[in-house]
């Protein structure tokens, strides 16, 4: 089916025509004029003129939806990471040129208006950021999706460091307004919470249960245009914010109790005030239920009220929806569906459960126990006590079931109830979500094979047709093609435009891997980032950093699993071998180690060793000895946006977490698809990483998982390495001596005798191993011409990375739905 568009919605999309509508929009939006015009005023109007390039595909989407009802994908996540959002909107309307052009014309530089956007940072790390290039991918494939999510009033804090030491900022990133957001008050939701539940004999002489909440919010949709790379398709975010029913008590403000009378607000608001700043750590906090429920609430009442039909048959849900559970977060939609159907709608038991279990598909990302969310009876049952009704039956009917199939193993069935009893009683999310859940993935091929194998085992066994896998992946519009346009520029001359949504076609790069003049073009554009990242890094941080010298970067949220301690004692071993004498400082490849991280603010250890990294850095970076061949650079609050200008500069990718413990990763994809070559453990995605681009190209360390969990078995002690290996004992000294804290001892004492005593991700049982792949990346960089040629192969050899691809998979795998033709292009 192909329409025209609406000629009254379709802007002129000639240079004088962005000129003369942005002109406008300053006048008539911004009510300013040109020679009054701040760069938010300009930025504002900017963003409104390239917004209206998207409308009318975005209305005509959201008609032609409506007209085919084709089953959709709807994305349920605590976190959507976007990003920046003005350079993917002129992407993707495939109007950089004029507006660059036009804005030139009026003596306006593209750049500066670019850097007064802040970006949209609802989410804490990989989690947030791949559901973000998810429903990229969903809409540049043209598959009919909605996502929904929490509108953050504050994302993800804003990191500082004071004396080396993480201090976290609120996100003020509404601050100046968002011209990105479209608010539909008209069509808020109300969400009940607390109070009791009572049974009750209906019409038909069945007894029945219902809820009597004890208090409410409302949810208020923002709507946000998710453009399709250049294919006429433009999908919806849909952001939930909270108020109050009643914005505040007028007898009570009348009174002269001005606090009181708005009490009500602030408490409902406070729901979707702030991302809960965790990742992985296990920070359980009634406030985050509350955002659980809220936003689940919200999406599930949105879809089937105002999405569907009226006159929808609800028994072929599952025909029209899948909802995708991104991790355990909205797994409480479970519950809320069979209240709706059964409390609301009247439906009989069988009848929800046999539709819920359908339309649910459950996104595990980690492997650490302690991330598997849990929520105390006691909390549940005061919060949602229908909920926990429902959740108690579900149990009661599956343990049944489980039984049947193990008649003599009540051990077997106590470790596969939904709810835990020690140590308290607790509603384990992961299991309800898969024991209701069509299908159940892991995000990359070990992981899955080790969510099987262990951390869901009993299930796995149970319901061996439930669990798969879908590789993660990354879109390659925000992270090639927008953020690397030189390289992007190279690609398309080499092989033509079609790999930004084909991104396989990167194979054909493979031949010019062995071409001298390509290899020149490719390292004098790596060369161009660097620079680029140099200059940024001296206006944003003030820091220096030389473009001659090895991008060595580290960048990922701070966990000890992730081991940013063992890329240090990499650091500090080089530090002792020129400072003790042992190497002249003239051997020494000049390198920079760049780390970014922020550390959940409660996580004591990891804020240690940030100050650790930063008191490392000091020293390094001011002693003369070094003769500044060796830089730590540290810029605080790494979020998306310095990620689009540090990615394409790196030479070498730090992955290496302890081999079983990284569900995934993501930055790992970005930096081989921009020429990084990766030092890493069999990990995660690493290891589909190494199987691709090849062994010669890539440099792999470590303990493998069996290894690791052989070591762990016998009862690991990592003093016994400390004892054996005197390059490790130097290193560690340092720290413990206080060569990094002006002698103080015991400033780092945590994190000496956490590692000597405890060292639960075995740092020090990978250190020789890591220091020997450290040396083998020292000689490989010596022949730059053999780097480059295998920097050339991971960008060739990684298109497997595409997000595209996950979604693809996804499709095939877990939601079975189609590709809709977009109604135009
Ligand atoms: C995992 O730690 C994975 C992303 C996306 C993270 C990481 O390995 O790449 O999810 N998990 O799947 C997470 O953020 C809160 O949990």
């Amino acid at each position: 089916m192909s329409e025209s568009l609406d000629p009254i919605t379709v802007p002129d999309r000639t240079v004088e025509g962005f000129v003369q509508e942005f002109l406008r929009e300053l006048h008539f939006g911004q009510g300013v004029d040109m020679s009054r015009a701040s760069t938010n005023d300009k930025y504002l109007a900017l963003a409104r003129t390239v917004r209206h390039h998207l409308m009318s595909r975005w209305m005509q989407t959201l008609r032609h939806q409506g007209q085919v009802q084709a089953k959709s994908v709807a994305y349920l996540s605590a976190e959507f990471l976007l990003g920046r959002q003005l350079d993917n909107a002129l992407l993707a309307a495939d109007i950089d040129g004029i507006v660059t052009e036009g804005l030139t014309s009026l003596g306006i530089d593209l750049d500066d208006l670019r850097q007064a956007e802040q970006e949209p940072g609802l989410g804490n790390g990989g989690l947030g950021r791949l559901a973000a290039c998810f429903i990229d991918s969903l809409a540049t494939l043209s598959v009919p999706s909605i996502g929904y999510g929490i509108r953050y009033e504050y994302g993800i804090f804003r990191q500082t460091f004071v004396d080396g030491w993480q201090v976290e900022q609120p996100d003020t990133w509404l601050e100046l307004g968002s011209p990105w957001e479209f608010p539909h008050p008209e069509a808020a939701v109300k969400v009940n919470f607390g109070g009791s539940t009572e049974t009750y004999i209906d019409d038909d002489g069945n007894a029945r249960s219902r809820w009597l909440p004890g208090w409410s919010v409302i949810g208020v949709p923002y709507n946000y245009m998710v453009p399709g790379y250049r294919n006429g398709r433009v999908n919806t975010l849909r952001l939930w914010s909270a108020r109050a029913e009643k914005s505040f008590d007028l007898q009570i403000f009348n009174s002269g109790d001005y606090a009181d009378a708005v009490r009500a607000q602030t408490f409902a608001e406070n729901i979707s005030k702030v991302l809960y700043p965790e990742d992985s750590t296990p920070q359980g906090k009634e406030l985050r239920l509350q955002q659980q429920y809220f936003f689940v609430a919200c999406s599930l009442a949105d879809f089937l009220d105002n999405v569907l039909p009226g006159d929808f048959d609800l028994t072929k849900l599952p025909d029209r929806i899948v909802f995708q559970l991104n991790d355990t977060h909205p797994v409480i939609a479970i519950p809320e569906l069979m209240r709706l159907l059964v409390d609301d709608r009247g439906w009989s038991w069988e009848d929800a459960w046999a539709v819920t279990q359908q339309v649910f598909a459950y996104t595990c990302h980690t492997l650490l126990p302690e991330a598997l969310e849990v929520w105390s009876v006691d909390l549940l049952g005061r919060l949602l006590p229908r909920h926990l009704e429902i959740i108690y039956r579900i149990n009661d009917e599956f343990l049944a079931q489980v039984r049947k199939a193990y008649p003599d193993d009540e051990l077997r069935v106590r470790r596969m109830s939904i709810i835990a009893e020690f140590p308290e009683r607790a509603v384990r999310m992961a299991f309800l979500a898969t024991v209701a859940g069509a299908k159940v993935n892991g995000v990359a091929e070990l992981h899955s094979q080790l969510l099987r194998d262990k951390v869901l085992n009993d299930f796995s066994a149970y319901f061996p047709d439930k669990f798969t896998n879908v590789t993660n992946g990354v879109t390659p519009r925000r992270f090639v093609r927008m953020s690397n346009p030189a390289l992007s520029g190279l690609i398309t001359e080499a092989i033509g435009e079609g790999w930004v949504t084909d991104l396989g076609r990167l194979r054909e790069l493979e031949p010019l891997a062995d071409d001298a003049e390509f290899r020149r073009r490719f390292a004098e554009i790596k060369r161009g980032n660097k620079t680029r990242l140099v200059d940024l890094l001296a206006a944003r941080d003030g820091i220096e950093i030389s473009p001659d010298a090895m991008l060595d970067v580290m960048v990922k949220r701070l966990h000890e699993y992730k081991r940013q301690m063992l890329k240090l004692l990499h650091v500090i071993t080089l530090y002792d071998r020129v400072t003790s004498g042992e190497l002249p400082i003239d051997q020494v490849t000049p390198r920079t180690f760049a780390f970014g991280a922020k550390a959940a603010p409660g996580y004591k250890m990891a804020k240690q060793i940030i100050g650790l990294i930063n008191a490392v850095g000091r020293t390094i970076n001011t002693d003369p000895a070094l003769e500044r061949r060796l830089r730590v650079a540290f810029p605080a609050n790494y979020n998306v946006t310095l990620a689009e200008t540090l990615v394409p500069a790196a030479d070498l990718s730090e992955q290496i977490s302890l081999a079983g413990k990284e569900a995934s990763g993501t930055g790992n994809m970005k930096f081989a698809l921009n020429g990084a070559l990766t030092i890493g453990t069999d990990d995660g995605a690493n290891v589909e990483i190494r199987q691709l681009v090849g062994d010669d190209h890539f440099f792999l360390f470590g303990l493998t998982e069996p290894e690791v969990a052989d070591i762990v078995d016998a009862g690991y002690r990592p003093s016994t390495y400390y004892a054996a290996n005197p390059t490790l004992r130097r290193a560690l000294d340092h720290i413990a001596h206080g060569t990094f804290s002006g002698g103080d001892q015991r400033v780092f004492e945590p994190v000496v005798s956490n590692l000597l005593h405890e060292d639960r991700f075995l740092v020090l049982a990978d250190f020789q191993s890591y220091i020997d792949a450290q040396d083998r990346v020292e000689k490989a960089y010596a022949d730059q011409d053999g780097w480059t040629r295998s920097a050339v192969l991971n960008v060739a050899r990684s298109g497997f990375f595409s997000s595209d691809r996950s979604i693809k998979d996804y499709l095939d795998r877990i939601w079975h739905a189609e590709p809709v033709a977009p109604p135009f292009v």
